[in-house]
């Protein structure tokens, strides 16, 4: 474009003003239309202005915001708000930006035919948008009535401001270099942004915060399952320790029963029969101690400890019962003298009652008294028997239980010491597995720093000629 093109085109002249301070910016990447944008709050009157001015202007084109394309900047904005009450804060948002690109914005209050205060409605909004932003404080406002209850239509004097503006070149100058401002100060918070890593920073702490999340978990559910581990472990001690000692208790008892109920004809078996029942109790507290065993290192998520070959059952002494000799002879003499009385007795009384009889009373006085003594003999025999076995039965329970009780500490010691290994190996997994995880995040956060200084130092390099731009623009919005 020449010179003389250029001096034409109030556009082009301002790119190149642009331009000229930085040759990177060649176009604020937005066009610059002819298009009269009529925008406003919600039922301020947009439509029905509209179709007025489009009546009155034909040969304008007028739009509202959504029938706007993205990258288009209006040549004028025609902000509508009704008369009925003064302009609020999201008022002021919504002409910010439909006036983004645009420094022609005309101010209209509507429905003024009735609304008789317009006036002092337009003077608060004069006020409140100058205060808002001092680009609007000079920006013309106007009354509007584009569909009156009664009478007739009034936006004559908004026509006759667009038709004089519009075709100013002054006017398309100040847009564009408006469109500029916009664009370069968009652009400029942008770097500014992104260098300081504003859109990286929830990242970066959500980040920074899972980190020290994963390194607490660890640290807590290791020294919780520790801690687990050896409260288990004693409770396992106790309880198994109990069980074993209840079991031999009642054996006891039972064989103790046994024996009290003792007869000559179970004698013999009897000793067989306790050589049995002790080892079933044995492998009962046995398999009791497996099971308690296998449930802790459940509960902990462990392996279950490795079970040792089965313990051998105590052995089981010969009851004590053949050393009597001594007592058995003296029963034998004591149970004979007391067959003989017996057997006098009944001899003599046989002999009181029937002389005749006497040949007869000595024999059955023989036989009575010799039967007296068998039993006799018998039964002291039978009484001391129980006895010895009683005490033996003490003896051989306590000699199980000595073995059982040893069997259950020897075996919680061991399991200890398995299942505090596997913990540590448990611990070592889990330690890797954080670490993997911290790496990680640690990769990322280092990848987020990177990027971020990455583009402070673009900022830094951009955002002289940027600012130089901007300044520029600004210049010559000012004069
Ligand atoms: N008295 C009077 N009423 C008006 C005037 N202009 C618009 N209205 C009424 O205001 C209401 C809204 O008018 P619209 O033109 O549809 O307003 P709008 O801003 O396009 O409304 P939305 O698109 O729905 O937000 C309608 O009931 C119109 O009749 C006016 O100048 N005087
Ligand atoms: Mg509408």
């Amino acid at each position: 474009m020449t010179d003389v093109e250029q001096a034409r085109d109030p556009v082009a002249a301002v790119d190149a003003l642009v331009a000229a301070v930085d040759p990177g910016l060649t176009s604020p990447g937005v066009d610059s239309s002819d298009a009269v944008l009529v925008t406003g709050p919600w039922l301020a009157g947009t439509s029905s202005l509209l179709a007025a001015l489009r009546e009155r202007l034909p040969e304008h084109r007028f739009v509202e915001a959504d029938d706007l394309g993205p990258v288009e900047a209006p040549a004028a904005v025609v902000f509508v708000v009704s008369a009925v009450a003064p302009i609020t804060e999201s008022d002021c948002a919504l002409i910010d930006r439909a006036a983004q690109h645009t420094d022609l914005v005309i101010g209209a209050v509507s429905k003024i035919d009735v609304h008789r205060n317009w006036r002092d409605v337009l003077d608060e909004n004069r006020r409140v948008l100058a205060a808002h932003a001092p680009r609007f404080a000079d920006m013309p406002w106007v009354g509007v009535a584009a569909a009156p209850d009664l009478g007739e239509t009034k936006v004559d004097e908004l026509v006759d401001l667009l038709r004089t503006r519009l075709d100013d070149d002054e006017v398309k100058r100040r847009n564009r270099l408006r469109t500029w401002e916009s664009r370069l100060d968009a652009v400029i918070a942008r770097y500014e942004r992104d260098g300081a890593g504003a859109d990286r920073h929830a990242r970066v702490e959500a980040l920074k915060e899972r980190r020290e999340a994963v390194q607490r978990d660890r640290r807590v559910s290791k020294s919780e399952r520790t801690i687990a581990l050896r409260s288990q472990i004693q409770q396992a001690r106790v309880q198994l320790a109990y069980f074993a000692r209840n079991r031999c208790t009642s054996v006891r008892t039972e064989l103790q029963e046994d024996v009290s109920a003792m007869t000559r004809r179970r004698l013999p078996d009897f000793q067989a029969y306790v050589t049995t029942r002790v080892g079933e109790v044995v492998d009962e507290v046995e398999a009791g101690i497996t099971k308690h065993l296998g449930d802790v290192a459940g509960e902990l998520g462990l392996t279950a400890p490795d079970q040792p070959p089965p313990p051998s059952p105590p052995e089981v002494p010969d009851p004590p019962l053949k050393s009597r000799r001594t007592e058995t002879r003296l029963m034998m003499v004591l149970g004979a003298g007391f067959g003989l009385g017996v057997a006098l007795g009944v001899s003599r009384l046989f002999a009181g009652l029937a002389p005749g009889l006497t040949i007869a009373g000595l024999a059955a006085g023989g036989v009575i008294g010799l039967l007296v003594t068998v039993w006799v003999v018998g039964m002291r025999g039978l009484l001391s028997d129980r006895a010895v076995l009683d005490r033996w039965i003490v003896e051989v329970t306590n000699a199980l239980q000595a073995v059982v009780e040893e069997r259950v500490a020897t075996r919680v010691v061991a399991a200890e010491a398995e299942l505090t290994a596997d913990l540590g190996r448990r611990d070592e997994a889990d330690a890797k597995a954080t670490a993997a995880q911290v790496a990680e995040i640690d990769a990322e956060l280092r990848e987020h720093a990177i990027a971020t200084a990455r583009a402070a130092a673009l900022r830094d390099r951009r955002l002289p000629p940027l600012q130089k731009a901007l300044e520029t623009v600004r210049a010559e919005l000012a004069s």
